[in-house]
């Protein structure tokens, strides 16, 4: 009904505050701005933010009507400005508030497949941005179809509208066959340097983290690289791979990761998973830290959610505590009570620390190698006897 937002156009957000008791005022106010910096990431001009406070969304419009109208006014002289929604909207709640605001409305999964979109540089890529878009649009499609089926009275009668309807969903249905065709081709090419890799038996190391903690910035000072590092989220969404050498470790492969945020759309992760596998296959994962984030704890959970999603959840991790510099933490590493390094602090904008990051990836390969030659040492032909070797 509306055109899709472009660069520059002024944007009304909005954010209902459930009162849950898992969300504090703090958490609520730390989500408004990162949805502040995700429209301004996808080049929104944020006009104004309104905030609302309820016990549950009202199931035509989301908010309440009187929400409604007091954006409504705010519209009176902005009829290009478009509303964004930090919540997912039900096709119908989409359409309703589109009606009665009489602009283009868009919710938190759409916005972050937009700026996936705008994002997307490598062939394959842009194939799973498309791939994901299309299955987010399916599901609207579908409900559009089961809304219209009730409205007619039933199966059987086949209006015009409902033709239309199913010739939309055959086309998009074999779009994305063909889409997911194409990646699975791109995935085999994927899996045959991957294997090349392995079999020379480089150390790998992914860098993975939330959105803008600085993993790009990181990877850049570790491998002298030039990735691509902003302030905006999902600056990245390619997985980019150099080789590096550490002395003490010898040669090893580290990748820069797209990076994960709540409510991450579900059709995205789907799409990503052949990006996101190149993670599972690490040996290690550096996963990073803003440390002068006050919701970094939150963060660290929603990135394990999906590394576990992915199946990433065994392999072993390094926490980096990074930009340090923007708090009054000193550099250096932290081990558990066992001795194994638990966390880097460390500044990969400044530098300070990194030294102590290079001394952890060397300490684990080292580990990590020493357990391999005890498994080669133990020779299969032998019938284990419980747990006879030291
Ligand atoms: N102060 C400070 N800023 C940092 C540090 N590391 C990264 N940044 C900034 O954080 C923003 C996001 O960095 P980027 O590397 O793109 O994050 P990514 O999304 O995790 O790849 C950029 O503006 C960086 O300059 C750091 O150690 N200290
Ligand atoms: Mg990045």
């Amino acid at each position: 009904m509306f055109d899709r937002p472009e660069s520059g156009d002024a944007a009304i957000l909005v954010a209902v505050d459930f009162g849950s008791r898992s969300i504090s005022a703090l958490d609520f106010a730390e989500r408004c701005e990162e949805f502040e910096l995700l429209c301004k990431s996808a080049g929104l001009r944020v006009q104004a933010s309104v905030k609302a406070k309820r016990a549950k969304a009202d199931p035509a419009l989301f908010i309440g009507s009187g929400k409604a109208t007091e954006i409504k006014e705010m519209l009176v002289g902005h009829p290009n400005s478009v509303i964004l929604f930090n919540h997912a909207l039900s096709p119908a709640q989409e359409r309703n508030l589109e009606r009665a605001l009489g602009c283009r409305v868009i919710d938190r999964a759409s916005l972050i497949l937009d700026i996936f979109a705008q994002r997307a540089k490598s062939h394959e890529g842009k194939v799973q941005v498309e791939l994901a878009q299309l299955e987010h649009l399916s599901t609207r499609l579908v409900r559009g179809w089961t809304h219209l089926e009730r409205q007619r009275g039933g199966i059987g009668l086949r209006g015009p509208g409902e033709t239309q309807l199913e010739t939309d969903r055959r086309l998009l249905g074999t779009r994305v066959k063909v889409l997911r065709e194409k990646l699975k081709k791109l995935r085999r090419q994927r899996d045959v340097q991957r294997r090349a890799r392995s079999r020379r038996d480089i150390l790998s190391v992914s860098i993975v983290g939330y959105t803008n903690t600085g993993k790009s910035t990181l990877f850049n000072s570790l491998t002298h690289a030039r990735s691509y590092a902003a302030d905006k989220l999902f600056a990245t969404l390619d997985t980019t791979t150099r080789r590096m050498y550490l002395p003490a470790a010898g040669n090893l492969t580290v990748s820069d990761t797209v990076g994960f945020i709540r409510d991450l759309p579900h059709a995205l992760v789907a799409a990503f998973r052949a990006t996101l596998e190149e993670t599972v296959q690490a040996d290690i994962l550096v996963h990073v830290v803003d440390a002068s984030s006050p919701g970094r704890a939150q963060q660290i959970e929603q990135v394990n959610q999906v590394l576990a999603e992915i199946g990433a959840a065994a392999i072993p991790q390094l926490l980096v505590l990074n930009k340090i510099d923007r708090t009054d933490i000193r550099p250096g590493i932290d081990r558990d009570e066992c001795g194994t390094i638990a966390r880097v602090r460390m500044s990969a904008k400044t530098g300070q620390g990194i030294e102590h990051l290079r001394e952890a990836i060397t300490e684990m390969a080292a580990s990590r190698s020493s357990r391999e030659l005890l498994n080669t040492a133990i020779d299969p032909t032998v019938p284990e006897v419980g747990n006879t070797y030291v």
